[in-house]
């Protein structure tokens, strides 16, 4: 296996581009990436002030560290979600990580914060973890944009991220999600702009990234996306790739050259529909936005602990 660009042995092939690269080639070919989707969908104008929404895993830290290749500044911003050892180690990446490249990142602990913590809301609310992680990783990533005068928040997700969110949302017909789904999603009142860079990058490719540039990042999978319905449509396209290579890709691009701006007006239409939280002015549909909510719910409960063990942890 050659690599296409050089000619030099070839560490890893994509074979949805049909190519093999050596370790320079990659790197490069990954920024490439990076830059198109940067410049096609307009996401970030030179100048503006950005925040990684950082995990401590691959894409996130990836991410940090390709923009900053790519000449884009950008300050990070950590949440201490409270999942046991999980969550620490995962901070401990994403300190190290920040202090090994004079970055500045933000770090928020939920239960110092706000009272709570993922575990103890999952339980609070009888839900899966993820609803009330999720809401609470959107709600105060743009609370921390808006407050620090950053102009847009970016996001790791991945290609293969967003390809399982599209499926997720077409078996659902979710039609105000589908509105929302693109690379980027501009700002409004109340909102800032997200944008996800990696959206041309499938998660192998950012794991090699990773490992080409001595990233060192949380490799655990989270112990709480246990029955994570995304984890179980990532296997089903993963089926569908493998016979036909490429097929994500044109699934994910399909949608945002061909069917997004027909559910567009769905999502403007629920924005149009927001007014301010009565407690913390976010735009919600109701009195008290859906954080707020939870917060209260979560912090009158009684702390839950994370009963999950990682493998190999100390
Ligand atoms: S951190 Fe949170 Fe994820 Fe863990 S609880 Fe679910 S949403 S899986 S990206
Ligand atoms: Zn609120």
């Amino acid at each position: 296996m050659k690599c296409r660009r050089c000619k030099a042995p070839a560490v890893i092939d994509i074979r949805r581009h049909n190519a093999a690269f050596c370790a320079d080639c990659f790197l490069h070919h990954t920024r490439e990436q990076v830059r198109r989707a940067v410049d096609e969908f307009e996401m970030i104008a030179p100048g503006e002030r950005v925040l990684v929404a950082v995990s401590g895993g691959k894409d996130s830290l990836a991410l940090w560290d390709l923009l900053a290749e790519l000449g884009i500044p950008a300050d990070g911003l950590y949440l201490g979600l409270g999942i046991g050892d999980y969550s620490d180690e995962s901070g401990r990446h994403a300190r190290a990580f920040a202090d090994a490249r004079g970055l500045h990142l933000i770090e928020v602990d939920l239960r110092e914060r706000y009272g709570y913590d993922v575990p103890t809301a999952a339980a609070a609310t009888r839900r899966a973890p993820c609803g009330a992680c999720g809401l609470s990783k959107r709600h105060l990533f743009n609370q921390f944009a808006l407050d620090g005068e950053y102009d847009v928040v970016a996001t790791g997700h991945n290609l293969d991220d967003e390809a399982a969110v599209l499926l997720g949302n077409v078996l659902h017909w979710e039609v105000g999600y589908l509105g929302r789904q693109f690379p980027v999603l501009p700002a409004s009142t109340g909102f800032a702009r997200k944008v996800k860079p990696l959206v041309k990058l499938g998660e192998r490719e950012m794991a090699a990234y990773c490992v080409l540039r001595g990233i060192d990042y949380q490799i655990e999978e989270c112990p709480m996306a246990v029955g994570n319905r995304h984890l179980g449509l990532k296997e089903t396209l993963n089926q569908l790739e493998d016979r036909s290579p490429g097929a994500k890709a044109a699934f994910l691009s399909g949608f945002w050259n061909r069917g997004h701006d027909a559910f567009a007006s769905e999502a403007d239409e629920e924005r149009a529909e927001l007014r301010a939280c009565v407690e913390c002015g976010a735009p919600t549909t109701a009195e008290r936005c859906a954080f707020c909510a939870l917060r209260a719910k979560a912090g009158a409960h009684e702390p839950v602990v994370a009963r999950v063990e990682l493998r190999g942890a100390s």
